[in-house]
């Protein structure tokens, strides 16, 4: 048996992680060899709900879960870890801008970029899943001067299932014989879902469906399908988040199935043209614990001009925040 890996969740008792936490513990992501310790971060006035929550785990009597530790403050829960799955954020309150949306959170991850640079193993791999994930990604790893950008990303790997499920839906195909899909840009609805490097069965997907429905049916159905959730169940996606992070953590860490492509939103480093520095989501396999961008895919101009305007949106936020930044 492994030696155990110390893995720190935020918003430990919020939606996301109460489906997510359970299939940590019984190894379906790090494996069903790796035990797993929970170091599980609250808002002070949530830990007696944190605290229920962790009873629950014990009484799984899960194998793999060595420990569980409680914790209000990240300086203490993020001590030593291997993993970092950023889930708790400030939610969009009534009658807050979006401006002010971005600034709450930019105080959030400023803190927890910190505390990883001082607490953290050095190694650490950081996922970010509160929104605006991919900014809140830039400015935690902004200010984390000892980590590398490169051990920061942002979840958009429930956008590539959303896609890679709906498509299968559409052709009647296994999810399972489809590949290739990308999601370019920003965890918002200026994403762009692009199918035209994407297979079913090995063979290209763009000639086994109809030019207008990619355009005007699918594409908005993948941008729009969180607010779509909210609206029918009255609260946002929890469970399929649960299940995209376990998704992007084992591909990270155990290694992307052969000749697969998935979709990180991770810090560019100018492929593909977009602005270095941003954290975007693009196309990458992952080997030995380490991601790479998938490059030479063949983008035409229809496709660029989506990839700019995701770019753009990305640089607004950026800018929203830029004072807020270390230099
Ligand atoms: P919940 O409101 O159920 O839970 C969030 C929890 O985070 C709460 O218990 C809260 O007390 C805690 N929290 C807030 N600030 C914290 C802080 N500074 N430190 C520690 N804990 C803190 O939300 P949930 O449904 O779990 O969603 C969490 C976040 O994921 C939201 O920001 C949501 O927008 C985002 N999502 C991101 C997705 C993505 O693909 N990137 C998809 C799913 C989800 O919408």
């Amino acid at each position: 048996m492994r030696r155990p890996v110390r893995i720190a969740v935020t918003g430990a008792a919020g939606a996301i992680s109460n489906s997510l936490l359970f299939k940590v513990a019984s190894g379906e992501m790090f494996g069903k060899d790796q035990p797993v310790i929970l170091q599980l971060i609250e808002m002070p006035g949530r830990m007696e709900a944190l605290r229920g929550l962790a009873m629950e785990l014990e009484d799984c009597a899960y194998p793999l879960l060595h420990t569980i530790t409680l914790h209000d403050n990240v300086e203490e829960g993020f001590n030593n870890i291997h993993y970092a799955l950023l889930i708790g954020a400030r939610p969009r309150g009534p009658g807050m801008e979006r401006s002010d949306l971005l600034e709450s959170n930019a105080e959030i991850f400023t803190r927890q970029g910190r505390a990883l640079n001082d607490y953290a193993n050095r190694d650490v791999k950081v996922l970010v899943v509160g929104n605006p994930a991919n900014t809140n990604a830039l400015i935690a790893s902004r200010n984390a001067p000892k980590l590398s950008p490169s051990q920061f990303t942002a979840l958009t790997r429930l956008d590539h299932n959303r896609a890679k499920g709906i498509l299968a839906n559409h052709t009647g195909a296994n999810p399972r014989n489809i590949g290739r899909i990308v999601i370019w840009g920003n965890h918002s609805t200026t994403q762009y879902p692009d199918l035209h490097h994407a297979t079913v069965l090995d063979e290209p997907v763009m000639n086994q469906i109809d030019f207008d429905w990619y355009q005007n049916v699918f594409i908005p159905k993948i941008q729009n399908r969180g607010a779509e959730i909210i609206e029918a169940r009255s609260v946002s996606s929890a469970a399929s988040a649960a299940q995209a992070v376990v998704d992007h953590m084992r591909d990270w860490i155990l290694g992307t199935d052969a000749g697969e492509i998935v979709s990180m939103g991770i810090v560019s480093d100018g492929s593909y043209g977009v602005e270095k520095g941003i954290f975007y989501s693009f196309p990458v396999r992952c080997d030995y614990g380490r991601y790479q961008i998938v490059r030479g895919l063949d983008i035409s101009e229809w496709g660029r001009e989506r990839m700019r305007l995701t770019e753009a949106e990305l640089l607004d936020e950026k800018a929203a925040v830029n004072h807020l930044l270390p230099p």
